[in-house]
């Protein structure tokens, strides 16, 4: 028998992008539109593809970032498309990661509201290529893009 493989993977971005509400629509497939800031870092887990996945939802306020992001596998960095400030973020956070040797994804988040978009697909193009990465639209509300996420990992990453 082989040891089942069990990666960790980050989700980071500014606060409020819907970094537990991706987390909770993946491993609960549940949303519920109310905002409860996340004070301390958390673990999900999660089965898929005979990969564990132990998906650590960084708390904004959380002053050990480099203890958080060391061994993950993947870092998913989400922006709100509604806010553009957020993308801001997420530039910042993959050049502070630029190095570093886990992969990034980048999401942009809350699709359902892509009438009211302050950034999209040129902007995350930009950043992905940037980072030799790929990126996301998800919606954590719909569901949408949501799993294709880490299909993306355990396919693509090993
Ligand atoms: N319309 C819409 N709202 C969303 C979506 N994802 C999250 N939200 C809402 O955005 C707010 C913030 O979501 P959270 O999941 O708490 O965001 P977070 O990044 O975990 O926030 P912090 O823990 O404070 O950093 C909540 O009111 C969510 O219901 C989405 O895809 N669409
Ligand atoms: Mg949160």
């Amino acid at each position: 028998m082989t040891a089942p493989k069990i990666w960790k993977v980050s989700i980071v971005g500014d606060q409020g992008v819907g970094k537990t509400s991706i987390v909770k629509r993946f491993v609960f497939d549940t949303f519920n539109g109310e905002s409860v800031p996340t004070e301390e870092t958390k673990v999900y887990k999660r089965k898929m593809d005979g990969i564990l996945l132990m998906i650590w939802d960084v708390s904004v306020y959380d002053n050990h970032v480099d203890r958080i992001l060391s061994g993950s596998k993947a870092v998913i960095i989400v922006g709100d498309i509604t806010r553009y400030g957020t993308y801001e973020t997420m530039a910042d956070i993959a050049r502070y990661l630029n190095g570093s040797k886990n992969s990034k994804i980048f999401v942009g988040n809350k699709n359902d509201l892509k009438y009211r978009a302050e950034f999209w697909k040129d902007e995350l193009k930009t950043l992905s290529e940037r980072h030799n990465s790929t990126y996301f639209f998800t919606s954590a509300k719909t569901g949408e893009g949501i799993n294709e996420i880490f299909q993306f990992l355990t396919r693509n990453l090993r």
